[in-house]
């Protein structure tokens, strides 16, 4: 009888043999340790919605903020899907399905806040015109919201002139604009000579996939924003007094 030792021909000839991997072992080495904030984000990355809102009524009743949860859960289990999307590793049904999730998730930890009494002030988001992604939108809501300002939120692929009426309308302390792709990112210059033109000089905070610093820096009222998180920031500092070329100078970085 002859006997094949696969694993002794292998280290003899220094041969490695990958394993095929799946999305979900993929997946799997990207998941935060804390089983909590685990559960959660791969509820997201399968785009189970029961799951997700289960993962965080067990991380609520844990002592967690719903608040942090967007931040700490939600958006690290979309940071796997979107990784894994660049990767090639798993195809776009798989990053809606995601997206409803988190969107849902976003909706639920909204909803556990609950609302604060009185508004700080008054910001209006939008998504430009064209651009259907609008998590990184809800996302900076969401933070607004948490941070005690009132928000008005005008939705995906936002018309420019839905977007001057809005603010004409509500006179917002602060408007903040979303695009991911290139080709929409235009639209917030656009918003940027029709306010000028109308007499209005307000901050006007750009982010999302797409958006630089350098672009943004190209129209007056425009001011960078990386992060989510940097919404609320730029609302305290405008409330503290800050105007243009200091909001800039905070939250440019070069
Ligand atoms: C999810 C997704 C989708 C989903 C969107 C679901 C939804 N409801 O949003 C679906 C499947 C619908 C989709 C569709 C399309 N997509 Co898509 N999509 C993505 C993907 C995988 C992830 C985007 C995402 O949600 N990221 C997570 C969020 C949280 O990130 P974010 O919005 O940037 O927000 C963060 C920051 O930027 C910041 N932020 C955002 N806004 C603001 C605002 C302020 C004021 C501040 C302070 C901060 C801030 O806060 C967030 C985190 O802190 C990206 C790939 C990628 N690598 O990004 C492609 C991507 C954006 N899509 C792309 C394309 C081309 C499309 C389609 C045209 C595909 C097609 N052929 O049909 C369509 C677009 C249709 C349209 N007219 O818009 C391209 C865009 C290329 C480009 N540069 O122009 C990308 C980059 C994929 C790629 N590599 O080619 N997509």
């Amino acid at each position: 009888m002859l006997i094949v030792d696969k694993e002794g021909i292998l280290i003899r000839y220094n041969v490695k043999m990958e394993k095929s991997m799946t999305p979900e072992d993929a997946a799997a080495e990207l998941y935060p340790k804390d089983e909590i904030y685990r559960a959660i984000a791969e509820a997201i990355f399968e785009g189970e919605e029961d799951d997700v809102i289960e993962g965080l009524e067990a991380a609520i009743a844990a002592g967690k903020e719903p608040i942090a949860l967007i931040d700490d859960a939600l958006m690290v289990g979309m940071k796997v899907v979107t990784e894994l999307y660049d990767q090639g590793v798993i195809f776009l049904p798989n990053v809606m399905m995601s997206a409803d999730a988190m969107l849902e998730g976003i909706e639920f930890c909204k909803a556990e806040a609950g609302s604060s009494p009185k508004p700080k002030g008054k910001v209006v988001v939008h998504v430009a015109e064209g651009d259907v992604h609008d998590i990184g939108k809800s996302i900076v809501a969401a933070l607004l919201r948490a941070n005690g300002y009132e928000v008005v939120d005008l939705g995906r692929d936002v018309p420019v002139d839905e977007v001057i009426a809005a603010v004409k309308k509500e006179s917002p302390m602060m408007l903040t604009g979303t695009a991911l792709m290139t080709t929409t990112m235009y639209a917030f210059k656009e918003v940027n000579d029709r306010l000028l033109e109308a007499g209005i000089k307000m901050p006007f905070q750009c982010g999302g996939g797409a958006v630089n610093q350098d672009f943004v820096s190209t129209y007056e009222l425009g001011v960078y924003g990386e992060e989510a998180a940097d919404a609320p920031k730029m609302a305290d500092a405008i409330l503290a007094g800050k105007g243009l070329a200091q909001l800039r100078a905070i939250f440019h970085k070069h």
